[in-house]
């Protein structure tokens, strides 16, 4: 890092400051092998936010949550009617998730205000650092659910009654993490971002293949996501001959078998993943009745996606006689593409802090893709270790995770003094 201009924060930003805070916050929800289950609206996620919520006190910056539960920690600007600059990501994760994966863009946030504290800047404009409800969607679907609600793309009223696997509905957990994260409230829509920004590690092997220490964003590719539903009829395993079973289980199969061949894409492009199959009642001698599993559906173009996704719901029917099938779409996001000048400035941020850069598109879904229908948005990537995410493995350098929030801060510098 060459750039010796002290005005600007990225000569703030600490390593050891940052790394020490990714630590603290993986502390909750902490698992064996390293990673974190820090699922959306759970006891481990109100830790994580209240712990936020304690930083920003101690630093003076007001914080507020909304009604969704997004948590945003706001450091004033000169000129406080102005809409300020956003950052920020997501604070829940997988089951077996990792470290980084959301906590970074967070915690990437709240250094660069540290930083800009340390630098003494004052920005023109406010800035917001946000920990968005739920991204990942998965122990309640949809994901990236805050930001969705934030952005007017989805009515909270769609997903309050939404339950999670243990029969837990989203409005009661909403209202314990609501009661339970010690900040007041801000009505949702009480604010347009000037602009977002989201560092976050890449989840792919690309740069670290490249030993690329900074992706530019160019866009994220669509996500379309389907529950299937098989319903047969349940019988004893020893005397219902074959000719006569509704197996809700072999249907499945048949199913998936047929969708795999469907999906299959020479060029590697299109993504398809049945990430969950319930099979019930689940017992050893008895033909399943009913079968539930998702679909998690992904290409850049849209065209493509919408007509694989119809080309489902025609096959899944035909294939899973003699059981009734039925097909529903959870979610459908189309492609995203960022704008251009903050790809510009996060490239020209990177140059003067002699960083490497390639432009990049988005394999996983972030909040960035909803914010991106307000606001004019962009994404940071760093490297992370085999590129391996959604995994209690997943690692990255302080010395990646430094640079990236060094580039978020003098690009966030850059927007905040317009
Ligand atoms: O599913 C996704 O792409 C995101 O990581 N939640
Ligand atoms: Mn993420
Ligand atoms: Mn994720």
């Amino acid at each position: 890092m060459t750039n010796n201009n002290t005005s600007l924060p990225s000569n703030h930003v600490s390593e050891q400051r940052l790394w020490n805070l990714l630590m603290d916050v993986a502390a909750y929800g902490a698992t064996e092998k390293g990673g974190v289950n820090r699922q959306a609206l759970s006891q481990e996620d109100v830790a994580a936010k209240t712990h936020v919520s304690r930083w920003a006190a101690e630093r003076g910056f007001q914080c507020f949550q909304d009604d969704i539960g997004n948590l945003f920690v706001r450091r004033e600007g000169v000129e406080p009617t102005l809409d300020p600059v956003m950052t920020g990501s997501h604070l829940d994760s997988q089951p077996t998730g990792g470290r980084f994966d959301g906590a970074y863009g967070v915690l990437a946030g709240l250094e660069v205000l540290d930083a800009l504290n340390d630098a003494n800047i004052q920005t023109r404009r406010p800035i917001e650092v946000v920990a968005w409800t739920n991204e990942e969607g998965s122990r309640f679907s949809p994901g990236a659910m805050g930001s969705s609600v934030f952005a007017d793309v989805r009515d909270i009223g769609a997903v309050l009654d939404v339950t999670d696997l243990s029969g837990t509905v989203l409005k009661d957990a909403l209202a314990t993490t609501l009661a339970a994260v010690p900040v007041p409230q801000r009505k949702s829509g009480s604010m347009t971002p000037y602009c977002y920004l989201e560092a976050h590690i890449e989840q792919g092997p690309v740069l670290e293949e490249r030993k690329i220490p900074i992706g530019v964003v160019s866009g994220i590719q669509g996500i379309r996501r389907l529950n299937i539903t098989v319903t047969g009829e349940e019988a004893h395993a020893g005397t219902t001959p074959r000719r006569s079973r509704k197996d809700a289980f072999a249907s499945t199969v048949a199913i998936i078998s047929a969708l795999e061949e469907l999906t299959a894409d020479d060029d590697d492009i299109l993504r398809f993943t049945v990430g969950r199959c319930d099979v019930l009642p689940g017992s050893p001698n008895t033909v399943p009745g009913r079968v539930h599993f998702t679909i998690d559906l992904r290409h850049p173009d849209n065209d493509i996606l919408r007509s694989i996704g119809d080309q489902i719901h025609t096959r899944a029917k035909e294939i899973g006689a003699p059981c009734h099938v039925e097909v529903s779409d959870i979610s459908f996001v189309a492609p995203t593409k960022f704008d251009q000048n903050i790809m510009a400035v996060i490239g020209s941020a990177a140059d003067r802090l002699d960083y490497s850069h390639i432009t990049m598109p988005s394999g996983a879904g972030h909040d960035a893709m909803h914010m991106s229908n307000i606001c004019r948005t962009g994404m940071i990537f760093i490297p992370c270790l085999r590129g391996i995410s959604h995994n209690e493995t997943e690692s990255a350098t302080a010395e990646d995770l430094a640079a990236g929030t060094r580039v978020l801060a003098d690009t966030i510098v850059h927007f905040a003094s317009q």
